[in-house]
């Protein structure tokens, strides 16, 4: 769990830099996001690529193997059926656990009529198998394979989906689950609770029409939710504690919130003894709904977010945006509880049972009182101290300015749609820092793959994390260790603002 270690090769572009007397203050001021004829992009499948894996690999590591076909299927979500697409035949996919330093084996075979791929959200794993079409790898089209082979290095709680067009919103998304081998001391039962927000195959919708709908909209539909008129900033606003996210939570409207792929109305059971210590793995598969969370009548010990631990943290409910992970212990009474991730300003629940003794189930709109507490988020917590960055100052700086146009359903980064991305350069062994500036009025959960970035406080202290809210008018500061050579999306995790331009490519030059 401890940052790795990594070869710092001095390149030519460094040692031109040093040269020619440049100080670290000038590098950060100087931090470009330049298409200079001498930058080489690390390809996926260089060999600097294979020599990162080499190192990752332990002698004698396991290999788990698994088969995944996404395909369409009819599902029962408890009571509805849905004609969706799943990976076999099941939402969630079933969960693939495994051990840290395991390789994972996973062989693809694309049932759906639209090509695909899967990104294993969270791990830092080869970036020729990160399954970014068009950067990291060719789509896999319909009817054909493809074999994901990586070391899966660090435990936690993490997931995956595939990251082709609209594919999240439908059914494909699973649990992805790695063991440290201290794991269950300080628990008795463990429960992976995937939330997520649905509309496939209800009343003729489907994600790529949505998307149809949002862009014949634009943003006057969005209820403010792209740049002022101007164009020009807001100025910061007071963070409500209580309602973080401000009155603009999402784009789609969803008729249904599932836990575990189960409606409020047939959920599922949680089962335990009384006075059993339970360890929650909540994960947030939801295209366009952030989730509150909270166990009726016990408080949340927060001990992870995003597979990292963090010192552990106290809550009555706490806030989880899309693509976000958070563990938490809880010491069971005696009863039936109920479970419920408010879909965060839509007025709706999903919803799960807890029953360790007996008793009436309460009902599916059933509303904890815990859920009126402040709501955690992550600047509430800290790394623990095994998993902090050393203290270093940043080798390059980048601003990552999320925007949007005032008219058309189009979300930006730096003023570019994905399709004119200027890549974040970074060079291996770098310390970089991302300063993620939202100039939007909606707010926007920022995902780094291949990488666990350090959430910068002022103690030094900042949960690592994978994914981080920037709330609307805010700046939030990541920091990294360029360690992972390859070619890395930055995106929101706002599906349909992804799809809608809101990605970059954090590039590795030689
Ligand atoms: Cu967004």
């Amino acid at each position: 769990m401890a940052p790795k270690g990594f070869p710092r090769p001095v390149t030519r572009r460094q040692f031109l830099a040093l040269g020619a007397g440049a100080t670290t203050a000038a590098l950060i001021a100087g931090c470009s996001n330049t298409k200079s004829p001498s930058r080489t992009p690390v390809a996926p499948d260089s060999e600097i690529v294979r020599a990162a894996e080499d190192r990752r690999r332990v002698a004698g590591a396991a290999r788990h193997v698994v088969s995944l076909q996404p395909r369409p299927t009819t599902v029962d979500l408890g009571g509805v059926q849905v004609q969706t697409w799943t990976f076999d035949g099941r939402v969630p996919g079933a969960e693939i656990r495994l051990r840290r330093g395991d390789v994972l084996q996973a062989d693809l075979s694309n049932g759906l009529p639209q090509p695909s791929t899967i990104h294993w959200h969270g791990i830092a794993l080869r970036n020729d198998m990160d399954g970014v079409p068009g950067l990291t790898q060719a789509a896999v089209a319909p009817q054909s394979n493809f074999r994901y082979e990586f070391t899966v290095p660090d435990s936690g709680t993490y997931w995956f989906h595939p990251h082709f067009g609209t594919q999240l919103d439908r059914g494909l998304y699973a649990p992805l689950i790695v063991e440290d081998p201290s794991d269950g001391r300080d628990y008795d039962v463990e429960a992976v609770l995937v939330l997520d927000d649905w509309l496939d195959g209800i009343a003729g919708r489907n994600p790529d029409r949505e998307l149809d709908e949002l862009r014949a909209r634009g943003m006057k539909g969005m209820n403010m939710g792209g740049m002022s008129m101007s164009g020009m900033s807001m100025p910061p606003q007071r963070v409500d504690p209580h309602a973080p996210l401000g009155s603009d939570t999402g784009d789609v409207s969803y008729p249904y919130y599932l836990m575990n792929g189960r409606l409020g109305t047939d959920p599922v059971t949680l089962t335990a003894r009384p006075r059993q210590r339970m360890r929650l793995r909540i994960i947030n598969a939801a295209s366009d709904t952030a989730f509150r969370v909270a166990v009726g009548g016990h408080q949340l010990s927060v001990t992870h977010t995003d597979g990292y631990p963090v010192q552990p943290a106290m809550a009555g409910c706490l806030l989880i945006g899309m693509g976000e992970r958070y563990d938490a212990l809880i010491d069971l009474s005696d009863g039936v509880f109920p479970l419920v991730a408010v879909a965060e300003g839509k007025n709706a629940q999903a919803f799960a049972l807890i029953r360790t003794g007996a008793g009436d189930a309460p009902p599916a709109n059933t509303r904890p009182v815990e859920l009126n507490a402040i709501p955690l988020t992550a600047e509430r917590l800290s790394a623990v101290e095994a998993v902090q960055l050393s203290r270093r100052t940043p080798d390059r700086v980048h601003d990552v300015v999320l925007g949007a146009d005032a008219n058309r359903y189009v979300w930006t980064i730096n003023g570019k749609v994905y399709d004119e991305h200027l890549p974040l350069d970074v060079s291996q062994g770098e310390r970089v820092r991302l300063r993620f500036v939202n100039k939007t009025m909606m707010f926007h959960p920022m995902h780094l793959h291949g990488h666990t970035f350090e959430v910068v406080n002022s103690a030094g202290t900042g949960p690592r994390k994978d994914t981080s809210i920037v709330l609307a008018n805010q700046t939030v500061e990541v920091d990294f260790d360029a360690d992972n050579p390859g070619q890395w999306l930055v995106h929101c995790h706002n599906l349909y603002h992804g799809e809608a331009g809101m990605m970059s490519v954090v590039s590795y030059v030689q």
